[in-house]
Order: C-alpha cells, then structure tokens, then sequence
C-alpha cells in the first residue's frame, strides 16, 4: 500500500479466519439455499422486485411502473394501490388464520396479554374509527408516544389504515424533543399514555407530553392509553381515555387502497448536528421491503417461528421489524415491555423459555452486556427452541459474535449480523442463514436486491480494503426524502458521491469479498497518518476474555495528529490491568493501534438506542465541555468519565 493510500483509505488491521456454513440440519427446512435469490437479483433487480411484491404483498391495483428513478428520487411500484394494515391483518384473518396469535406480549411487571390476528384486526378497525371521529384525514400526521404496550402496533397500524403518517416518537424522550417533533411534523392528535413500566417503577408520560403541547399548536386531540395507573390531568374536549373511545367505537372501517407512494410515516434521527430530520418512509416499496427481509434473513417459518425482536417501537427497528415486518408476514411474536434486568438480569432469557421464542434479533450492546453478566444466566433457562440469531445496530465485535452463538445459540444458531439505518428502511447487508457461509463480525454481503459498493476519498471503487459503504442503485425502502427539507435531503446523502447513497460508515472488503462495517467515518481516527478504524480496535480489545465492552476515540495529540484513548468495561471477576491490554491489542492488530491511554469504567455512554457515543468521550478525552447530551441515554456516565479524567495522571 502507498503512503498515499494510507492517507485516503481506511486501514484494514483486524484479521478474523473463523468460518461457519450452514449446517445441513438448518439448509433442510431453509427457505434460501445456495444462490437462486442472489442470481435472479443479479440478472434483473428490478424484475426480482416486482417479483418479491406480487408474492409477498396483496395489491388493489397494480403498478404500471416499478421504480422510477431520477436521482436522488425514487418512486416504487408507481400507480400501484394496497394498504398496509390489510396486509399486516385482513388478509390472515382471511386466510383462516384470525385464531392464530400475533402477538404475545409480556409487560414488565409479568403481566400478559395474548392477541390474535382476529383481535387486532378489531382493535385497529376500532381504533382507525376513533382516529376518524377525531377528525384525522388521508394525508394528516399522528404523533405516537407510547411505551412499548400492544396500543403502539395498533396505533401505527391505525395510521396506515387511512391514510395518516404517523411519527413515533420514543416514549424515553424528553418533552422537548417530543415537542420539536410534533411542530415539525405539524401533527394533529397526540396518542400517549398515563405511564409505563420501567425497572419496577412507573415512569410517567403524560406530563411529558403535557409539556410538549404547550407549544404545540397543530395538536387539536390527546389519546391517553391507560397503563401505568399513575394519576394524570385531563382537559376537557381535547384529551380521551383511549378505552373510553374505543368502548363506542365501532369495529367495521374497511381498509381504503392506497397510492403505492402515500406517506407511511415519518421517523425523527437526531444526526450529528441540528435539528432531527424527519425521515420518510411511503407504502408499497417500504412494505416489500421490510416483508421480504423478514421472511429470508430470519427465515421465517410463520407456523411454527416464534420471533422476537427487542428494540423499541420507537426506532426503526421497531417499525420494520416488530410492526411491519412480522405482521405482514404472519407471524407469531413477542413484545416485552420493559427493561432486561427487571427482576433480575435473566429476565430476557425466561421469556425466551416461557414462550418457546425461535428467532430472537438484539442489539451488541445488549449482548455485550449479557457478556458481562456471565453465562450463568441464560444458563438458568431452556433456550433449546432457539434456532436463529440476529444482530443489528451497530458493528458486531467477533468475540461478542462468538459468545452470542455459543452461550444463547448453543454453537448452532446462525447469528445474523444486519447493517442497515432509519434511512434504508430495511435490512440491507446481511446473511441470508441458509446460504451463507458466515464470519463472526462480517455483516457478509448485500442481500439479494441490494447493491452496495466501498469507495475511496475520490469516489473510486475499492475491492480489497477499507473506505466509505456507498449504495449505487434505489431499492425499495429507501428513504424518499426528509420531511420539508428536500435541500438537505441532497446534501445529507448524495453530494459526497456522485450519483452514490453514501451511508456515513465506513466498510472494508476482505479477499473474498465480504463487508465488515467500521463503523461512522466521523469517528476514524488518524494517528500518524494511518486511518485507524475505532471498531477494529474495539474488536481488539473485546478479544480479551477480561473485556466485555470498549470504546475507543482519536483524541489530539501533539506528535501523531491523534492517539487513542480506549474506554473499557470489564467481565465479571477480572482485575483491570491497562498494560496487558495495550499489548494485547498491538499483538492482534499491530503496534500502530496500540492505545494511549485505558480508562476502565463500568459503563459507557450510549444513546437511547444503545449506539456508543463516541463524539462524547472524544469531549472528555481532549478536556472539552460537554456538547449536546439530550440523546445521552444516562449522563452520569460521561461525568464520572470527566471526573476520572481530571485525576488521570498526564501522559507525557
Ligand atoms: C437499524 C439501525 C444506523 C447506523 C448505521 C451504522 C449502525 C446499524 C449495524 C451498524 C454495523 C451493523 N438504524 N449500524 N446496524 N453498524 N453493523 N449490523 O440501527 O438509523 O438507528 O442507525 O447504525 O452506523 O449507519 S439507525
């Protein structure tokens, strides 16, 4: 490699030669194996679209068109009529499968409800009516700030049933941001509840929402779900009791077709700077998008899958993947409420057991954390019914991998790692289980469809190496704008790279062509003039059997540009020792990426979601005030950082 290379690419350091193919015992009942889904693709995207849509989706109208593309636009589907919610429920209840349980919820305190396809087709029959009598029209937005109770799905489901973006907004936020979501979305009706549960206690979010429509003028109704008991304030003609509504609503609102393009729902990403963008998400491409995803990546087998996914509705993942995804494809599912260490840290892994859960899709923040609880939890459990697998959310370190597939997936699950964002819809890299032989860490390639390439700083396409993960065609859930904001829409996603989605992370290719994701190129560090990705240090660090998590930022440095300052948390029952773990990591990925300096600290800074928040203890490492912490997640993390900080003797 040039010098110059050096200069513009992203260093490839971390080597990983484990490999797992399919078993034969999980290609039997597979519904991909070998390559026909990746061949189809390849030989017409398109057409393997338009495939995917007539097979895996019911359309009032076909479309004349199946995408139209004028950069950075695309229309999918075009002239193509459906509804989403008749999809998601009518058309299984329909099929004779109205008995057949949609969803088995688990609430915090253990309390449960089992529902049916039957039940919340009425329920959304319902509650679709109630929108109506509220004054809600096709084309309207609907605010959703809700914990995670069934009403959530029903909402949102409500929403698409006539026509009405809804824009959840997660029930952890804080009455601002809930506030500048509303006016931006100029939403209508606020759907909310008293309260819900979290690690045993209720946590209130009426008076949250109280606040927020102080100065939210668009709001003319409040929909309040009953569910933490706490004692809320009512007004008078503008907030309902949601079960007084739904008590004389009526249970009849026929599914009305929808233009293939209408607006599904809006969904607010904080970005770096500025204001959320309203990210936009439409019908037909978004619902084939998110169908077929669910069906081949987690290789659903609706009879018999209990699938759960354990993020909130509140984020993406929740939309595509608890809603959307599942319940078009008539599946069976878990929804938990609360939080994985309430009562105690087996919490997820008793679930897993009491409903015989089959697929199972976390984050690697929330596996790296079981990593640090010990294996003796999920030990407690029969998990046997496992089969499969799933990650998403941020990169996977291989160990964190490994542990994943041995200690929940007995050795035998195939873990899928799935790298997609808020903007893509969908997932979009990721194994399909039965086909592909897998690498602890590699989200391995694009799936059938989608079409993604590593560039250089110049926008020239790198085969072996690291760079920036760009996509080069449309594909079906892709954002189709920011909401108000077409300028910004350009300049966010499409001028780094001529004619290029560029995604904000790095990727690199390895000699048989798999992706391994690096991470956001905002956190690249630059030490000596090597571009040094923070998730292969990471990885390096989590390879430790002491380290359960690491986070690792380029602060400045007066003789290499930046160093690196390594944030560890430790497994149980291991002694921190800073000098053994800088030796380690020059010993797995070269002296080059050795950290500076090793914080040890029993937790790290995330966002609400979980991502580790880099930019923060970049703010700590270089001595900074803290910027912007509202989507910080627990900001007593980052002060006893700074605390530690301060005392740290200075390096020379
Ligand atoms: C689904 C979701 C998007 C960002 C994305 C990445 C990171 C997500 C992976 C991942 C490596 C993965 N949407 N990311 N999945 N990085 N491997 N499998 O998380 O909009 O909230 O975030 O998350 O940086 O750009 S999101």
């Amino acid at each position: 490699m040039s010098a110059d290379d050096q200069q513009t690419n992203i260093d490839d350091l971390l080597l990983e030669n484990r490999k797992f193919p399919p078993s034969a015992a999980f290609k039997k009942n597979s519904l991909a194996v070998g390559t026909h889904l990746y061949d189809q693709a390849a030989a017409d995207d398109e057409g393997f679209w338009a495939q995917q849509a007539s097979e895996l989706i019911d359309w009032d109208q076909d479309w004349h068109t199946i995408c139209e593309w004028n950069v950075p636009y695309a229309k999918w589907f075009v002239g193509g009529k459906l509804n989403v919610s008749y999809n998601c429920l009518d058309r299984h209840v329909l099929a004779g499968n109205g008995d057949k349980v949609a969803i088995h919820w688990e609430g915090e305190p253990g309390d449960t409800r089992t529902i049916t396809y039957s039940e919340l087709l009425v329920e959304v029959e319902k509650f679709s009516n109630v929108l109506k009598s509220l004054g809600v029209v096709k084309g309207d937005r609907v605010n959703i700030y809700l914990p995670m109770i069934p009403e959530a799905a029903v909402a949102m489901l409500s929403c698409a049933r006539i026509g009405a973006a809804h824009s959840v907004v997660f029930g952890g936020f804080s009455s601002q941001a809930l506030a500048d979501r509303i006016n931006d979305a100029e939403a209508k009706v606020l759907i909310t509840a008293d309260g819900g549960y979290r690690r045993g206690e209720v946590f209130e979010l009426k008076p949250a929402a109280d606040e927020a429509i102080a100065s939210t003028p668009t709001i003319e109704h409040v929909v309040v779900v009953k569910r933490g008991g706490n004692k809320v304030n009512m007004v008078a003609g503008r907030d309902h009791w949601y079960h007084e509504l739904m008590a004389t609503a009526s249970d009849n609102c026929p599914a009305e077709p929808m233009d293939s393009e209408q607006l599904l729902f809006l969904l607010y990403t904080s970005g770096t700077t500025g204001k959320p963008k309203g990210i936009m998400h439409t019908t037909g491409g978004y619902l084939t998008h998110v169908t077929y995803t669910h069906k081949y990546v987690f290789d659903l087998h609706p009879e018999s899958d209990v699938y759960w996914c354990t993020a909130d509705v509140g984020w993406i993942t929740g939309h595509s993947y608890i809603v959307y995804g599942p319940l078009s494809n008539g599946a069976t599912q878990v929804i938990y409420e609360g939080v994985p260490n309430y009562p105690a840290n087996d919490r997820l892994w008793s679930i897993v057991e009491k409903y015989g859960v089959t697929i199972f899709y976390t984050a690697p923040t929330a596996i790296r954390t079981f990593m640090k609880w010990g294996d003796d939890e999920p030990a407690k459990h029969d998990m046997s019914t496992l089969r499969l697998l799933g990650s998403v959310g941020e990169p996977i370190n291989p160990e964190a991998w490994m542990w994943y597939r041995d200690t929940i997936g007995r050795g035998e699950c195939p873990v899928v790692d799935t790298w997609w964002q808020t903007e893509t819809g969908g997932i979009m890299i990721s194994p399909l289980p039965g086909a592909t032989t897998l690498k602890p860490g590699s989200a391995t390639f694009p799936i059938p469809g989608i079409s993604a390439e590593v560039v250089d700083d110049a926008g020239h396409r790198v085969d072996h190496g690291g760079g920036y993960l760009t996509l080069t065609r449309p594909w079906p859930g892709m954002l189709r704008g920011i909401w108000n904001d077409p300028e910004r829409y350009q300049e966010t996603y499409w001028s780094r790279f001529e004619g290029r989605y560029f995604a904000g992370d790095g990727a690199k290719l390895d000699s048989e062509g798999y992706l391994w994701l690096l991470g956001r190129v905002d956190d690249v560090m630059n030490i000596s003039g090597h571009r040094i990705s923070t998730t292969e240090v990471e990885s390096a660090l989590v390879s430790h059997p002491a380290v359960a998590e690491a986070a690792v930022v380029g602060a400045n440095d007066p003789t290499t540009g930046q160093a690196i300052i390594a944030y560890v948390t430790l497994r149980g029952g291991y002694e921190a020792d800073e000098t053994e773990l800088r030796n380690h990591v020059a010993k797995e990925i070269g002296a080059i990426a050795k950290p500076k300096m090793i914080y040890f600290t029993p937790e790290l800074p995330k966002t609400r979601s979980g991502k580790i928040m880099r930019r923060l203890l970049r703010d700590v490492a270089e001595g900074r005030n803290l910027g912007d912490t509202t989507t910080l997640a627990d900001a007593s993390v980052v002060n006893e950082l700074q605390k530690r900080a301060a005392e740290a003797p200075s390096e020379d």
